[in-house]
This record gives structure tokens, sequence and C-alpha cells, in this order.
């Protein structure tokens, strides 16, 4: 089977919801994959930054396949030997009381969703069924039918309706726009992401999120970070809060979880807010299975081990720089924090952010647009001054050719 024949076959049996970049990967290490004609390509994607520790890690690889021999799943309907020490690990790691384990991050977000209302009835006193969240406009949070309630792209919610209520939305990086929605008294949380992925790595002003959760303590309100995309050493430091020394209340984590080599997602709060969920509120059968919890156990030891939070600071930093000397009419802006960037394109001759992202591909860099004119560049965290520049380099080359 050629390329071709793979994506066929992709086209013929698999639903026709992703339009994928033409290219057909089977193998990665580190910063790299590799088609399956053997061509290797820098990953600036890393499954949107799933793969923060560099593709199939063997520190990670080994917690997988060693678990693998010995339990996989137990459910918890019964206790097992290895999920309490990740849920030891994991609160320690990151300074919470209690975790509750998911899979995606969808689940993550609709956990702590669901989380948020029953503290505000619970301990807020919001009278039943009348507890609000708020959330912003371009936001992206996952899939289900609850998170797309949320979101206001048309693509993401059109006939899809009837919605959940409940929401209140406001622009992001407006803090008038909060301290207004947040006089109604029925507000339990509000649910924010420190810097917006989908909507094109939408950096906030610098202050917006301690301004945010401020006012949120001011009106007993639960301060929620979606840190999916964010967290776990994305934008050059554990979490992207921590810029502004933003502890939330509620923390949602997945993606890099597991350094990209399952589906694992996590809430993080103290228990004066976990702790009300009760036995049998919520769950699911594969949330803190036992591989997920070796597994994540050891994605978090790489971030800590390798450094991986001030690799991306340093090489973030560099990234920017080098992409703003780059003398190209195509590059509006470029932007972002740590290895969390992106550059916004000027379509020219009609060749938009697609066309330039297929010549990348042909010179060995990996990336996909956003929105049409935008491309997301984020490369695994492992990546080294050297890999990056000679990938700086092939963007470069990439751009000339638009000339
Ligand atoms: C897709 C974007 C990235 C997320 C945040 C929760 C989730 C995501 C902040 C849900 C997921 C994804 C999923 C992927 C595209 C993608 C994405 F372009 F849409 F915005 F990463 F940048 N919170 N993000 O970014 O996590 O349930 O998928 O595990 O095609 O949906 P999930």
């Amino acid at each position: 089977m050629n390329a071709q024949d793979y994506i066929n076959r992709e086209d013929k049996y698999g639903a026709h919801n992703y339009h994928p970049l033409p290219v057909v990967l089977e193998r990665g290490e580190g910063p790299f994959v590799w088609d399956v004609d053997g061509k290797r390509y820098f990953d600036f994607l890393s499954a949107y930054s799933a793969v923060n520790q560099g593709h199939c890690h063997p520190a990670i690889v080994k917690a997988l396949t060693e678990q693998a021999k010995k339990l996989t799943l137990t459910s918890r309907a019964f206790y097992n030997n290895v999920l309490g020490e990740y849920e030891e690990y994991v609160t320690k790691y990151f300074g919470y009381d209690k975790v509750l384990p998911m899979n995606s991050g969808a689940e993550g977000d609709e956990t702590a969703l669901k989380l948020c209302r029953k503290w505000g009835y619970k301990k807020k006193g919001i009278k039943q069924d009348q507890a609000k969240i708020i959330c912003c406009e371009g936001n992206f949070h996952g899939r289900t039918i609850t998170i797309i309630s949320m979101s206001v792209d048309p693509e993401a919610r059109n006939d899809y309706g009837p919605f959940t209520p409940g929401f209140i939305k406001i622009p992001y990086n407006d803090i008038p726009a909060l301290e207004k929605a947040l006089e109604d008294p029925d507000v339990a949380g509000f649910l924010v992401e420190p810097i917006q992925g989908e909507a094109g790595v939408f950096v906030p002003d610098e202050g917006y999120l301690k301004k945010a959760y401020d006012l949120c303590h001011k009106k007993n309100v639960l301060f929620i970070a979606d840190e999916v995309q964010s967290g776990i050493a994305r934008t050059g430091k554990l979490l992207a809060c921590d810029h502004e020394g933003v502890r939330p209340d509620i923390l949602i984590l997945g993606k890099a979880l597991s350094g990209g080599i399952m589906p694992i997602s996590a809430v993080l709060a103290d228990d004066d807010i976990m702790l009300t969920i009760l036995p049998g509120e919520h769950g699911s059968t594969f949330g803190g299975n036992c591989l997920a919890a070796k597994v994540s156990i050891a994605a978090l030891e790489v971030i800590k081990n390798e450094k991986l939070a001030e690799n991306a600071d340093r090489l973030g930093k560099i990234f920017r720089e080098e992409l703003k000397s780059v003398k190209s009419d195509m590059i509006e802006l470029v932007r972002g924090k740590g290895l969390l960037n992106a550059v916004v394109i000027k379509p020219k001759n009609g060749k938009q952010a697609w066309d330039v992202c297929l010549a990348m591909r042909d010179n060995g860099v990996l990336a996909k647009p956003t929105h049409d004119h935008i491309i997301r560049f984020a490369p695994p965290l492992i990546i080294t001054e050297k890999q990056i520049r000679e990938a700086i380099g092939l963007i470069k080359e990439t751009f000339k050719l638009f000339e």
C-alpha cells in the first residue's frame, strides 16, 4: 500500500469528521515522526500538545508495558494497588487535596462542570437547577453536547441542539464583562483557558487571570482552569496559571498527562470542593485504570526529570524571536508562550495557511492550520536547541517559497 491507499481507506471506512493534512505516519521518536515512505518530519503539532514528552518516550512506554502485563483494568468497583499511588503522586505534584481521574479532556471538563454545580448547591446554597457557570467566547473545551453548549463556534454547534442551559458567555480577556456577569448571585463558577488554543493560541493580557481569580473569590465563585492544552510545561511553566501565580479552585488536565500514550485526564480540587460529590454520583469505567495510573506517573516524572518547562520557556523565546525576524508579507503576527505558538497568516495570491502547511510538510515540518489563517507551532518539549534551530530553518525556507 502507498500513502494514497492509506488515505483512501480511511476515507472509505471512517467518518468524515476530520480533514487531515495528507501525510501518513507510521513511527515516532522524540520530536520526529516518519511517514510510510520513510520520510522524517519534525512534529510541530505534538498531537495538540499531548505529546509534550516526545513520541514513544522510553520511560513512559516502559511503565505502560510493565503494567500491561500485570493488570490493566479493575473498574472502580474494586480497589487496586496502583491507583492510590497515582492519586498521591498527582495531588502532591500539583498541590491539591484530591484528584478525580477520567479519560478524555472533554470528560475532565464535564467533570469540572458537574463538580462546580454540586459545590454551588451544597456549599454556596444556590437554589436547585439555578446554578450558572460563566465561560468565554472563543473557548474550546471538547465535543460533548454540554461542552458545545458553551461554544460560540458554528462549526462545533450547528445542528447539534438543543443545548444545555446554565452558561453565561462573556468575551475572553475582558475583566469588566466578567465583573458584570459575576453580579448574578447564582453563578457558581468561571471556566477559562489560560491561553485559548482553538482560538489560535490567543494569549490574554498580562494580569487577566489574576484579576479574574480575585474577582471570582470576592463573589464566592470557583475559578476553574482548563489546562488540558496549556498545562504540563507547554507554556514554559508547569501550568499556564503559574505565570500569574494563580492557583485554580478546580484544575482540569488531559493530553500530556499521559505523554500521548493513552487518554488520561484529571480534575484536581481541595476537599471542600471535591468531597461534595458522593459515591455513585459520578464516574467512568476506565477513569483511573491501572495502566493510566502508571503511565501518568511516568509521564509527569519525565516533565520534572528532563526540565521540560524550562526547555519550553527557553526555546519558545528563540522560536518567536526567529519567526518574528522572517521577512515575509504572509506573516502578520507571531504570538504564544513557551512552546505554544501561532503565526497569523495573511493570504497571498490566493495562498492560505493550508498551502503553507503543505509546503512545510514537503520541507519536513508538520503543523496544522486553525481557522484558515493561523498556524499553530507546538513541538514536543524534549526538542533540543539544535533541533529547533534546524526546524526553524526549514520553516523559514518554506516562507521564502511564497515570496
Ligand atoms: C479535536 C483545537 C487543540 C482542549 C482544551 C479540552 C479539550 C481540548 C483546552 C478536549 C481539546 C483538541 C481536540 C481536537 C482539536 C483540539 C484543539 F484545535 F480544537 F483547539 F488542541 F488546539 N480543553 N483540544 O484544547 O480534550 O476530549 O479532545 O481529549 O479534534 O477535537 P479531548
